[in-house]
């Protein structure tokens, strides 16, 4: 090997820019949401950059990306990078892109100094990892761990009426990049994410070593009573959805987060059917997203919100039904990844400290498959999924560059 690799914060930074202009939105966030056009524009300009410098492009049946640069074994498993380049409707410009992008420096960062190693080092984007046009979130990752695409997900329809399986074949079709088969052996998964909340930036520590991630549930609610004249029905004549679903929200907002501060209690989508100011209406439709960091308090919490649902609805002799669009259970990463992420960032002289994700990731799964681990880095104020999410350049060079250490440390081992 020549030179120790080096990352180059100024190309990084140049990646970040140009991604960042796919789906940009007036408020300087991103709209670019899984398998759009805009998903596919990012993912043509990634298979650019990586045929510019030689690295192989290959993807899947969930449409999930792999860029790999060859080791001098081509049957030992790969160390895998990774991360998502879609985001939220109004997102940021770093959620996911960052460690999608950072990866990519690692692996020009590698060539550069014509580091040869027996492990290849392959980059994965993972499709839909935000879940927000198409439940459940980090579904190329699920698809790729399991080994399975379950028929149900191919005929979900995202608010725009698109069907799921076509949006797919479309994103596949759009590549020249041969289809595999959903999954393959790989060595160890490493992802570097912002960490979407203040711990970092508050203590002023560029890296975060994630031990594990928080459990997550998105539950749909759906109310059906019976839509009424606004004007002439009496209370004890309604069957009012929106007043169950108000009350059941109610008791929810004032009971989960206020009694338990590492709960989090989410309403972000409702739906009300027909949407007349003056018909009671006929059915609504709300999401909800709960997490907690203990799995079984976490099935308590749902308990809680199925009795309050329950509850509500009879009150107002409603019709109620809930399914599940996403049951993510806490996981631990192993202590050894986390100290070779740790180590790894200290031998690049970069301070630490050990840190919970409550936002939940790729890794989630591929922990599944193999030894993983993740590197948060501060964002500005904790803000994202918010168009004025941000990273100072030196924040995400020191992330990089951790990603870059503990990259050689797996391929030395
Ligand atoms: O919702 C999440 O935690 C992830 O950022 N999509
Ligand atoms: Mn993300
Ligand atoms: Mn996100
Ligand atoms: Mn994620």
């Amino acid at each position: 090997m020549s030179g120790r690799p080096a990352i180059r914060p100024d190309r990084l930074q140049d990646r970040l820019a140009r991604f960042a202009a796919i789906g940009a939105t007036p408020k300087g966030g991103v709209d670019r949401q899984a398998l759009t056009q805009g998903d596919r524009q990012a993912r043509a300009l990634l298979v650019d950059l990586a045929g510019s410098r030689g690295f192989s492009v290959r993807q899947d049946a969930a449409a999930n990306l792999f860029l790999r640069r060859p080791g001098e074994d081509a049957d030992l498993p790969p160390l895998l990078l990774g991360s998502h380049l879609d985001t939220q409707p109004t997102g940021g410009r770093f959620d996911g892109a960052l460690g999608v992008l950072a990866a990519f420096e690692v692996l020009e960062a590698l060539e550069d100094a014509g580091v040869s190693a027996p492990r290849s080092v392959e980059i994965a984007v993972w499709t839909n990892e935000e879940g927000s046009r198409f439940a459940p979130g980090a579904m190329g990752s699920q698809a790729f761990a399991s080994g399975l695409l379950p028929a149900e997900w191919l005929d979900a329809r995202a608010s725009d009426g698109a069907r799921l399986g076509d949006e797919l074949a479309a994103t596949i079709g759009s590549l020249p990049a041969p289809v595999t088969s959903l999954g393959f052996p790989i060595a160890a998964y490493l992802e570097l994410h912002i960490e979407q909340g203040p711990v970092l930036e508050r203590e002023n520590t560029p890296i975060g070593v994630v031990t594990g991630i928080q459990g997550t549930l998105w539950l749909a609610v759906e109310l059906e009573g019976r839509a009424a004249h606004a004007g002439t029905t009496p209370l004890d004549f309604r069957q009012d959805p929106m007043r169950a679903a108000a009350t059941a929200m109610a008791e929810l907002y004032r009971t989960v987060m206020p009694t338990d501060p590492d709960a989090r209690f989410t309403i972000g989508r409702i739906e009300v059917q027909p949407g007349s100011i003056n018909s009671v209406p006929e059915s609504v439709r709300f999401t909800i997203d709960l997490r907690h960091p203990d799995a079984a308090v976490l099935a308590g919490l749902e308990r809680q919100v199925r009795a309050a649902c329950k509850n509500a609805s009879a009150d107002s002799a409603c019709r109620l039904s809930i399914h599940r669009l996403l049951d993510m259970p806490p996981i631990v990463f192993p202590e050894t990844m986390v100290r070779l992420v740790e180590e790894s960032a200290q031998r690049a002289k970069l301070a630490t400290r050990r840190i919970v994700s409550g936002a939940f990731h790729d890794a989630v799964h591929l922990a599944r498959c193999a030894p993983t681990a993740m590197i948060f880095c501060p964002c500005r104020d904790g803000i994202s999924h918010n168009e004025a999410e941000h990273v100072e350049p030196h924040f995400a060079a020191a992330g990089t560059t951790a990603l870059l250490e503990a990259t050689l440390s797996v391929l030395a081992r």
